[in-house]
C-alpha cells in the first residue's frame, strides 16, 4: 500500500538514495535483501521475468522495513505501468525513453487526473479503499509516485535538456550499457565517447529540478557519480551478491 514514498521524500530531502534492481519472483529473498538497508528495490519486469502478479508480495516484502518498492516495467504502455502500480509498487522506472513525447507518456500513464490518465480502481496500492476514499487516493498518489524514465540511447542523450522540463519526472536515469551499445561501443561503457555523453546528461541533469540517477554496480563507481550529482543510484543485485562472495573468499582463500 502507498502511504508514503521515502525514497521520493529523500531525495526531495537532498538524500541520495540507493537500492538494487531484484528479478527473482520469492518475496522471501526480497524480505531479506529490504532489510540490508537499502533504500529501494526496483523489481525488474525488462531484464527479468516479472510480472505484474508477483508483484504483490514483492512490495509487500519491501514495506514491512519501509523500503520502496519499485519497479522497472517492460514496456512504456499506459496498461503495462498501470499493472505494476495497481499492484503495490510506490513508482515505476521506464526503460528505452527516447523522445519528450515518451516522457510524457509516462507520466501520463502513472498519473491519475488531472495530471494524467491513469485508469482508476480499488486496487493494493491504494488499499483497495479501506483505508481513505478513492478520491483521496489519487491525489495521494499523483504526489507520492515515483516516476523515473531512463536515458540509454544517443538519441535520448540528445534530447536531455528537453527532457528536464518535463512536469511530473522526479528522476533522470542513465542507463550505462544500453547506452555505450547505442554509440557504437556495446558493453564497454568506460569508452571516453560514452563517458563524454553521460558527463554531458549528468551536467544537464544536475542543472535542472530533475534527480540524476544511473546504475552504479560498484560502490567506487557510485561515488565517483556522487560527485557528479547523481542521487539515485541502482545496482544489480547478482553483482552485489557477486562482490560480497568474492570478497569473502578472496580473504579466507587468498586472492
Ligand atoms: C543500462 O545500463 O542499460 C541499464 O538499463 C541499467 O539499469
Ligand atoms: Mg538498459
Amino acid at each position: 500500500m502507498l502511504v508514503e514514498n521515502s525514497t521520493k521524500r529523500k531525495l526531495a530531502e537532498g538524500q541520495a538514495v540507493y537500492g538494487t534492481f531484484f528479478r527473482q519472483p520469492l518475496p522471501t529473498l526480497a524480505e531479506f535483501v529490504a532489510m540490508q538497508g537499502w533504500d529501494f528495490l526496483v523489481f525488474d519486469g525488462e531484464h527479468g521475468s516479472l510480472e505484474a502478479g508477483d508483484i504483490e508480495g514483492l512490495a509487500r516484502a519491501c514495506e514491512l522495513h519501509d523500503v520502496t518498492p519499485m519497479a522497472r516495467v517492460t514496456t512504456n504502455t499506459p496498461p503495462v505501468i498501470l499493472r505494476f502500480l495497481d499492484a503495490g509498487v510506490h513508482g515505476v522506472q521506464v526503460p528505452w525513453v527516447n523522445t519528450v513525447a515518451e516522457a510524457e507518456a509516462v507520466v501520463a500513464s502513472a498519473k491519475y487526473p488531472p495530471l494524467g490518465h491513469r485508469g482508476l480502481a480499488g486496487s493494493r496500492q491504494g488499499g483497495w479503499g479501506n483505508t481513505e476514499p478513492l478520491a483521496d487516493f489519487t491525489t495521494r498518489a499523483n504526489c507520492e509516485t515515483l516516476v523515473i524514465v531512463q536515458i540509454e540511447t544517443a538519441e535520448a542523450a540528445a534530447a536531455v535538456a528537453e527532457f528536464t522540463a518535463v512536469d511530473g519526472v522526479d528522476v533522470l536515469f542513465i542507463g550505462p550499457t544500453d547506452l555505450s551499445a547505442s554509440l557504437g561501443h556495446p558493453g564497454n561503457p568506460g569508452h571516453p565517447e560514452v563517458q563524454e555523453v553521460m558527463d554531458q546528461v549528468a551536467k544537464a541533469v544536475v542543472a535542472s529540478d530533475k534527480t540524476l540517477g544511473i546504475f552504479a554496480g560498484t560502490a567506487a563507481f557510485a561515488t565517483e557519480w556522487y560527485d557528479k550529482g547523481a542521487r539515485y543510484f541502482a545496482a544489480g543485485f547478482e553483482g552485489i551478491v557477486k562482490q560480497g562472495t568474492q570478497s569473502y573468499l578472496s580473504a579466507v582463500k587468498g586472492a
